[in-house]
């Protein structure tokens, strides 16, 4: 029984870690708070649990990078944020529609 208990802690722990990388904080990014996170910051933030490569890192960083200046500022962050969000609330509601005409074929 202990042994299930310490899976499920472990589990959990997983879980809210997950979650606590999608809600990105601008300062935790920035680490020498000059209000924008160079490449190199967000790449040392995004590649410190060794799920994320350089390279995956690098093409991320590009995305939010919305114009192209090298610098990440907290509009720019904040923006891809709730594009991402708007992205994952349209994924949900295209599964339901999808569930649905796949019943009609
Ligand atoms: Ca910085
Ligand atoms: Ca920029």
């Amino acid at each position: 029984m202990k042994r299930f208990a310490f899976i499920a802690a472990a589990a959990a722990t997983g879980a809210f870690a997950a979650s606590a990388g999608e809600m990105v904080a601008f300062a935790d990014i920035d680490t020498d708070a000059d209000g924008q996170v160079t490449e190199a910051e967000f790449t040392a933030y995004k590649t410190a649990d060794g799920e994320v490569t350089e390279a995956e890192a690098a093409e991320k960083f590009a995305k939010i990078d919305a114009d192209y200046d090298g610098v990440v500022t907290e509009a720019e962050l904040t923006a891809a944020v709730e594009a991402w969000k708007a992205e994952k609330a349209d994924a949900e509601v295209d599964v339901e529609i999808d569930t649905e005409s796949d019943s009609g074929y």
